[in-house]
């Protein structure tokens, strides 16, 4: 394929939500006796608009679709998922992790910053304005997703906190909650689960937090009530349940590329001319659909990333 034709696709704003979707899920939450008054609350919080109602206003440049105009359902984004703190089986994460509690929460920004603060969940909200952000997901295992997140650039409050001169890579750090996560204490993982961006990385537009989806707050599942989300990388780039980001000078250990080096890199660009050592990149399944996709270089952002990548060797560095 020529990587020239691949580009952004803007979608249109009714598209987003069909209200069916945002029905049914309702419908299938009763049906399954999930919801809790917190939970139907939660949805309902004020400030969020139901999303047959989205407003056309929306900051709209990064609205980019699949190649064929789908976004995965809601049910699917949040009943499989990758929480390796709560267990490994993506179809049982939502239920393990329903009882994640995520308010109050607060994120510490620290390190080589002139502004060291601790933010809480409240102050954020406050602080960023929401937008929409509608992106490709590629898990490194070879499937994807299309999810239309709730958030803000990551870059804006980086520059709040006014990172140094000698600040060069941004490490990440989810909660650990033992008492609240089943498998916090695995002696497969060295959690807690840390990722890292190179500074420049961190302060592209792409690369949100995101702190919901489909119009509502994140579920625990998805990395409730904060993660971050960097749509060129694989999955497993896009920590979730922050609870710290530190500015640092180095490149910092991230959890994925200490246990298996030589099949997780640290800069992990999706890539369908890098295969993992053992499988193909070269296609996707994108969950829903039948059969597979060509993965797309750079997940299908690489007009808008490759500048990062000037000179560099993608198959050393991947
Ligand atoms: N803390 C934490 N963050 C994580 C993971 C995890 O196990 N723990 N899994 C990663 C992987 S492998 C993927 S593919 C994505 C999945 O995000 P989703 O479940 O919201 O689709 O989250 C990433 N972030
Ligand atoms: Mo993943």
């Amino acid at each position: 394929m020529d990587r020239k034709q691949i580009r952004s696709v803007p979608i249109r704003p009714e598209e987003i939500t069909p209200k069916h979707i945002y029905q049914s899920r309702r419908q299938f939450l009763k049906n399954m006796g999930f919801v809790g008054m917190g939970a139907l609350l939660a949805s309902c919080a004020p400030g969020l608009t139901p999303p047959d109602e989205l407003p056309t206003g929306l900051p709209t440049d990064f609205r980019t679709d699949n190649m064929n105009n789908l976004l995965t359902s809601y049910d699917a984004i949040t009943g499989y998922c990758n929480f390796y703190e709560f267990t490994t089986d993506k179809e049982t994460v939502d239920e393990k992790a329903q009882d994640f509690v995520t308010s109050p929460w607060s994120v510490a920004v620290t390190g080589l910053v002139e502004n060291p603060r601790i933010f809480t969940m409240e102050e954020i909200l406050e602080a960023y304005e929401q937008e929409e952000r509608i992106y490709r997901m590629r898990c490194v295992e070879g499937w994807s997703m299309v999810i239309p997140w709730m958030g803000f650039p990551l870059q804006k409050l980086l520059e709040d906190v006014r990172p140094t001169s000698e600040a060069k890579f941004v490490l990440f750090e989810s909660a650990l909650v033992p008492g609240q996560m089943d498998n916090a204490n695995s002696d497969l993982f060295p959690f807690p689960y840390l990722e890292g961006l190179r500074l420049d990385e961190a302060m592209h537009d792409l690369t949100i937090l995101a702190t919901g989806l489909y119009n509502e707050p994140l579920p625990p599942q998805n990395g409730a009530p904060i993660r971050l989300v960097v749509p060129w990388k694989y999955g497993f780039k896009s920590i979730k349940s922050i609870v710290r980001i530190s500015l640092v000078p180095d490149q910092p250990p991230t959890l994925w590329n200490t246990i298996a080096p030589n099949e997780y890199g640290f800069y992990a660009n999706v890539n369908p001319d890098v295969d993992h050592p053992r499988w193909s990149q070269a296609t996707e399944r994108r969950i829903g659909d039948a059969g597979r996709i060509p993965t797309l270089f750079m997940n299908g952002y690489a007009e808008e990333v490759m500048p990062l990548y000037e000179g560099m060797d993608l198959e050393e560095n991947f």
